[in-house]
């Protein structure tokens, strides 16, 4: 299975309105967008830094090239609407995370595949389940119930689902 799962994140400007131009972007670079969660939303975790509240989605899709050629197109496409590399968590018109790339497991000075903080994330791991309901960590095997479960019970009341957005086809 080569299914590819990407983190839509944004918390500035008009997210939805960006998530569907970034993703109508990405087909037009070689990526076949295969299936979209809804919007959610959720605090800007981590939370008391008073920053404005995220829409988040996944996306499953397929890519023929590289792990690294995949991120190289993610990070333009970042640009492209604005996004300035500052400090870990700062706002942000879009970010866009690989989550899982197939049954790969990397872990270069540039990208780690899974993703090291999506398994306690509730914003990945809810609308990651909506499109990958039989996901499992390559690493340790553990499925995505295992990981919803161990989630605190306010991160998930603190969820907020907004409904579908995208159509595929
Ligand atoms: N992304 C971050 C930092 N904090 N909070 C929420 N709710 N959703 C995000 O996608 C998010 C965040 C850095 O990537
Ligand atoms: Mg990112
Ligand atoms: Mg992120």
């Amino acid at each position: 299975m080569r299914d590819i799962y990407i983190a839509l994140g944004a918390n500035l400007s008009n997210p939805k309105q960006t998530f569907i131009e970034a993703l109508d972007k990405l087909r037009s670079e070689d990526v076949e967008i295969l299936n979209v969660s809804g919007l959610w939303k959720s605090p800007s975790w981590p939370p008391g830094q008073g920053h404005p509240d995220y829409l988040n989605a996944v996306a499953k899709i397929s890519f023929k090239g590289t792990p690294a050629k995949l991120l190289q197109t993610l990070n333009d496409l970042e640009e492209s609407f604005g996004r300035e590399r500052q400090e870990r968590n700062a706002p942000r018109p879009l970010d866009l995370d690989i989550v899982s790339f197939g049954q790969r497991i990397l872990d270069s000075e540039t990208l780690t595949i899974p993703h090291p903080r999506m398994f306690t994330r509730g914003f990945v791991l809810l609308p990651l389940e909506q499109v990958a309901p039989n996901w499992r960590d390559p690493h340790s095997k553990n499925d995505l119930q295992y990981y919803i479960a161990r989630l605190p019970l306010q991160d998930v009341e603190a969820m907020k689902y907004i409904g579908t957005f995208y159509q595929c086809n």
